[in-house]
């Protein structure tokens, strides 16, 4: 008995950086704040970035390369990235809430590489913004409209948010884009928000956004999405409002039938695979 208990405990306080909302179980915490820290790769890619470069991006955007234990308190309030990158003082490593067959081998903490001799490795980048403004949100309804932080005002510089949308399995997530202003950029590098095809921003990248043109509607494959707004440190516009709806999932052999009125809708056909 004693040993079941404890072995209960010890479960428990592996559980403990999830949580229920709204009655689903999701890791909710990074998603509203991550403690200043983010995850960055280059724009060309996944393990593109060399100790300088990463070094580089982040203090492009007003900060610096997070050390181990900034990603390890991000972590400990719930920040799971499943991809290696630099950390301060030439360490490399990710955090992991969740522990999974795929990534992680099974456990669950900074899966560490060390510090690196060869700073000519690729790898991504994790950072810190102490002036970081965070926002985002996870929202778990069968619709709802989200917008910018500050919207309709302008939003701010140095903006880091993600949002989660979780709806109930078997269905599809639908987003319309309502309005849309971010500062444009050849390859979005300066502002941009990116939607992914799953639960974290490292699987299912779909796209990049930014400048004025207003996105296509953009369907899920399953029942959870990411959204992350990223601003640099100088220049904002006007932000942007986004809906979403639920879709049952189209019968097997209805894939592609199920167009909306726009036409003009991008479906998602499973194409992004999990890590
Ligand atoms: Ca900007």
């Amino acid at each position: 008995m004693i040993a079941l208990i404890f072995f209960s405990v010890l479960l428990w306080g592996k559980a403990d950086a999830w949580g229920f909302k709204d009655g689903v179980l999701h890791n909710s915490i990074w998603l509203e704040r991550a403690a200043g820290v983010y995850h960055r790769e280059s724009r060309t890619g996944k393990y593109q970035l060399t100790y300088a470069e990463a070094k580089a991006v982040c203090e492009y955007e007003g900060g610096h390369l997070a050390t181990y234990q900034q990603l390890e308190a991000a972590r400990k309030i719930g920040f799971h990235v499943c991809a290696a990158g630099w950390m301060a003082k030439g360490r490399v490593g990710y955090p992991i809430v969740k522990a999974g067959a795929n990534c992680g081998f099974g456990k669950t903490g900074i899966v560490d590489y060390g510090i690196r001799l060869n700073r000519s490795e690729r790898w991504d980048a994790y950072c810190y913004n102490p002036n970081g403004k965070e926002c985002g949100g996870v929202f778990t309804d069968s619709k709802h409209v989200f917008k910018s932080p500050g919207y309709p005002n302008e939003y701010e510089n140095d903006q880091i948010c993600y949002w989660h949308i979780r709806v109930k399995y078997g269905q599809r997530i639908q987003l319309q884009f309502l309005e849309f202003d971010v500062e444009d950029d050849t390859a979005c590098m300066a502002d941009f928000l990116e939607v992914y095809d799953s639960y974290d921003d490292i699987n299912g990248f779909v796209g990049r956004f930014c400048g004025d043109e207003l996105p296509d509607d953009i369907i899920s494959t399953g029942n959870v999405m990411t959204l992350k707004f990223l601003t640099d440190a100088s220049v904002t516009a006007g932000g942007f409002q986004i809906r979403y709806v639920t879709m049952d999932m189209p019968s097997k052999s209805g894939d592609g039938k199920n167009t909306t009125s726009q036409g003009k809708t991008n479906f998602l056909a499973g194409k992004f695979g999990i890590m």
